[in-house]
């Protein structure tokens, strides 16, 4: 059944399809990275969903509103009040983004030498700051999500037993964190059930362990939850979110996805009065004043009502139909993408599409520049070129999964643009063999895939 949106448009932005011979020219200009590519020159960006969606006429109208006093803005009390109310947690820090969060919390869980920070699977930016706090990423996901053709509810979840095992193995002392990331970007934003996330957090409560909640997408995975988990269909979603976050001691969150804002980032912590000291007197130097984390006040406002709108169920529900509309068109069409569809985006098998292409000529970033080619529309590569190298040895060509990432804006396109997505993604499945690897000519050494340059491989 498709759902109707629980909005009107108000406000319109052009967007415009360039003719292929100048989509050739700005492919070649941008290194063949659809990173360097103006976003003038890409008719749909599905980049990402990352301060990428509409405000509504409330969150703009809240703007207005803005305390931009330096300390003290009215603007952080109604945002506190608000996570207060949503996540059950006491201390409350805005950020500039997500990663401003993770920037503060993950060098001071990493000290003392804590080697290890342990996750369901960690994205790319959190993945980064552990390796430059000096310690390491290593993932627990169940091994259902890396068969892209199984459906599994909860594809999102820890492997409870390997983690625990490991946990024994290197000592607890040795670990500086568990991380629960919902949904779980990186396997195709699948959720994390709330048993998975109560396991975890006994876990860490078992072994001493701080848990921390990468709550990037917290509603979508609230949504799932009570969809998709027995016991919690006739509960609603702000109940469900509450409860997923009593399983963490503190939360990290990008408020650029499900805070429905374009810039933003929370820091928060549940009772522990010694950790939100600590990032407290981190936030100063790295963000800013502890009212304001490096967002206007009239940002903090915005988030605060964003917060407030993600957990309604109408909302969601358009939101998840929608991803699940463009998604089973390629299920229906025989193209391989990862099952069940997930809450922000496609993720697309290109692994199982070009199996002959070496995983270090990164076939999903390939299949990418091919889409931008044929189509205008902007993807991005979820596998080896953003898992990045060993840090130890350098080995590359090492995630599991080659996923191209079809992520969708948040109230931002329409049906037909996804019935357009979706031809397009046909024609270039036509044309598989033509799609060409590539090579870097410039390599960065940390988070490569933002600003990387490449050739076509012949
Ligand atoms: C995305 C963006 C950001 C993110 C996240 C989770 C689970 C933390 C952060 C960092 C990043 C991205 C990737 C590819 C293309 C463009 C952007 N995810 N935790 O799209 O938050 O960006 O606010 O610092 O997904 O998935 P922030």
């Amino acid at each position: 059944m498709y759902q109707p949106e629980p909005f009107k448009i108000k406000m319109v932005e052009p967007i415009r399809l360039l003719d292929r011979q100048e989509r050739e020219q700005r492919m070649i200009e941008a290194g063949y990275n659809p990173f360097l590519l103006r976003s003038e020159h890409v008719y749909i960006d599905l980049l990402t969903d990352s301060g990428t969606g509409a405000m509504s006429d409330r969150q703009w109208a809240g703007l207005l509103l803005g305390d931009e006093s330096y300390a003290g803005s009215r603007n952080f009390y109604h945002l506190e009040e608000t996570v207060q109310e949503l996540t059950g947690y006491r201390y409350v820090v805005p950020t500039h983004q997500g990663r401003g969060a993770e920037q503060i919390i993950i060098p001071y869980l990493v000290r003392k030498g804590r080697k290890y920070v342990l996750g369901n699977m960690h994205f790319d930016t959190t993945k980064a700051h552990i390796e430059l706090a000096g310690a390491l990423a290593v993932n627990f996901i169940t091994p259902e999500a890396l068969d892209t053709s199984t459906e599994y509810p909860f594809k999102g979840n820890f492997d409870l037993q390997a983690m625990e095992r490991f946990i024994q193995e290197h000592g607890a002392e040795s670990i500086a964190a568990i991380i629960t990331t919902v949904t779980c970007n990186s396997v195709g934003g699948q959720p994390v059930s709330m048993a998975n996330m109560r396991g975890a957090y006994a876990l860490g409560k078992k072994y001493n362990i701080p848990v921390i909640i990468d709550s990037a997408r917290f509603a979508e995975n609230a949504y799932f939850i009570k969809q998709r988990e027995a016991g919690y269909g006739q509960r609603s979603i702000p109940e469900i979110v509450r409860e997923m976050f009593s399983y963490g001691d503190a939360l990290t969150m990008s408020a650029k996805k499900d805070g429905l804002v374009n810039i933003g980032g929370l820091l928060a912590v549940k009772e522990d009065e010694e950790l939100f000291r600590a990032c407290q007197a981190l936030v100063v130097p790295y963000e800013g004043f502890p009212t304001y984390g490096g967002l206007a006040g009239r940002d903090m406002e915005a988030l605060a009502l964003g917060l407030k709108e993600v957990v309604q169920e109408d909302y969601l529900r358009q939101r998840i139909s929608q991803v699940e509309f463009l998604g089973r068109q390629l299920l229906d069409a025989g193209v391989p993408v990862q099952a069940p569809i997930g809450g922000h985006a496609v993720f697309v098998d290109v692994g199982r599409i070009l199996p002959e292409m070496p995983k270090t000529q990164y076939p999903a970033h390939a299949f990418a520049v091919a889409l931008y080619l044929e189509s205008g529309i902007r993807a991005v590569e979820i596998g080896s070129l953003l898992y990045g190298r060993d840090p130890q040895t350098g080995e590359d060509g090492l995630a599991d999964l080659e996923l191209l990432r079809l992520t969708i804006p948040r109230r931002t396109y329409t049906d037909n643009h996804m019935r357009y997505i979706a031809d397009s993604m046909l024609k270039v499945c036509a044309q598989k063999d033509k799609i060409k690897g590539v090579a870097f000519e410039y390599e960065p050494p940390i988070l490569r895939h933002f600003t990387a340059r490449f050739r076509l491989v012949d």
